[in-house]
């Protein structure tokens, strides 16, 4: 069987560098993909399994973490776990809110080294604001998307089966792939995988 090149048990990710903002990055040379989704959507889970152990700090309570956080896969390789958005229900938070939008759409933006960008979207919410403005930004920039539609373990079969048709019907464009996912089942993970393959290749 031909070994799985880029994600591999002598292969593991190393966390190199947690950054505030785009301007705290380490220089922009080499390959990166991206992970990006409300807060709680996901996105360190899906890095957590693509290393096998867990490297990326998960968490139950939302928003938690709010920074750039890079990892490393071999030299000039890099898995990014951006900030979460959403959550915005008193004053300050929306304050925070526009100020961590702005870090991510900047990324998203400016990131020479971005070559491909997973937007996670939980299966039982719709798409919100700003998922519509990241997907808008991704084609504008010409930034390869794939969407996962993530926890699907969370609904029965023909739930989210509705539901996967309902994300089909609205993201009509034939550019954006779109992946049923769940990490805690991992559905969806080695069609992921070839995905970010092809992307850092
Ligand atoms: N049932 C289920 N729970 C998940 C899945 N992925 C993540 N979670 C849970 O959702 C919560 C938030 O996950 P996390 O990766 O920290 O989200 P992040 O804020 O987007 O990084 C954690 O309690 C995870 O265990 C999944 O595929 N299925
Ligand atoms: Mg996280």
């Amino acid at each position: 069987m031909k070994k799985n090149k880029t994600f591999n048990d002598s292969n593991p990710l190393r966390f190199l560098t947690s950054a505030p903002d785009r301007s705290s990055l380490p220089f922009d040379y080499g390959k990166e993909v991206a992970f990006t989704g409300r807060s709680n959507v996901g996105k360190s889970s899906v890095i957590n399994i693509l290393n096998k152990k867990k490297i990326a700090l998960t968490s139950k309570i939302p928003g938690r973490t709010k920074f750039i956080n890079l990892f490393e896969i071999q030299d000039g390789k890099r898995l990014v776990d951006l900030p979460g958005y959403g959550y915005s229900k008193t004053l300050e938070n929306k304050k925070s809110k526009f100020y961590w939008e702005k870090i991510i759409k900047e990324y998203i933006c400016y990131r020479n080294s971005l070559k491909g960008l997973v937007l996670l979207i939980d299966i039982r919410q719709l798409l919100k604001d700003f998922d519509y403005q990241i997907i808008k930004i991704s084609i504008y920039k010409k930034i390869p998307l794939v969407i996962l539609i993530n926890k699907i373990d969370k609904l029965s079969y023909n739930s989210s089966k509705y539901q996967i048709n309902k994300f089909y019907n609205i993201i009509s464009t034939s550019s954006i792939q779109i992946i049923p996912f769940s990490s805690l089942k991992k559905i969806g993970l080695n069609r992921l995988k070839k995905i970010i393959e092809y992307w850092l290749s």
